[in-house]
């Protein structure tokens, strides 16, 4: 299977990346991670967008915040999707990345996620890859099917507490 490239901006962005490799761990999907900043490191970050494809990835997952161009800057320079995680800032509450991330001009996508949403973005790349992975889509369809069964029995116990 092709492997999701998880680069955050900043170090400080790993609690976030892991909530993003957990959950690609538990669907069993191969990941490599790596920090690099769109205004720190711009010539790795490029390069490594550049190479990506020929290094075997499919889909990146990009996490950064403030005026978060990391996404963006790597789908500049690749056609594999971008996954963009705005993250929290202590300023202006995350809203910042969120429009930094998501107001990408006509032609070069980045698929934003919500603020802080390591989790969906990895479900995102899973299903992206699972287009060409049956057992990856059927891991996929039980993780949607485990959901179902926990809201129905939170719903059947709130239901069972207060109508009575
Ligand atoms: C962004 O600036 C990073 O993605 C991070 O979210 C934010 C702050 O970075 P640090 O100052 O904590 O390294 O580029």
């Amino acid at each position: 299977m092709k492997k999701v490239a998880v680069i955050m901006g900043s170090a400080s962005d790993l609690p976030i990346a892991e909530k993003a490799i957990e959950q690609l761990e538990s669907l069993d999907v191969p990941y490599e991670v790596h920090v690099y900043s769109a205004h720190r490191t711009p010539a790795e970050a490029a390069g490594f967008a550049k190479e990506a494809e020929d290094n075997g990835i499919a889909v990146i997952i990009a996490i950064a915040g403030k005026a978060a161009h990391l996404a963006g800057v790597l789908a500049a320079h690749a056609t594999i999707p971008i996954i963009g995680i705005p993250i929290q800032g202590s300023d202006l509450g995350g809203m910042d990345a969120l429009l930094s991330t998501v107001q990408m001009p006509p032609g070069i996508p980045v698929a934003a996620m919500a603020i802080n949403g390591g989790k969906n973005a990895a479900i995102f790349a899973a299903q992206i890859l699972s287009l060409s992975e049956p057992k990856l889509k059927q891991k996929l369809e039980a993780l949607r099917s485990d959901m179902t069964k926990s809201v129905l029995e939170s719903n059947r116990k709130i239901e069972e507490k207060y109508n009575k």
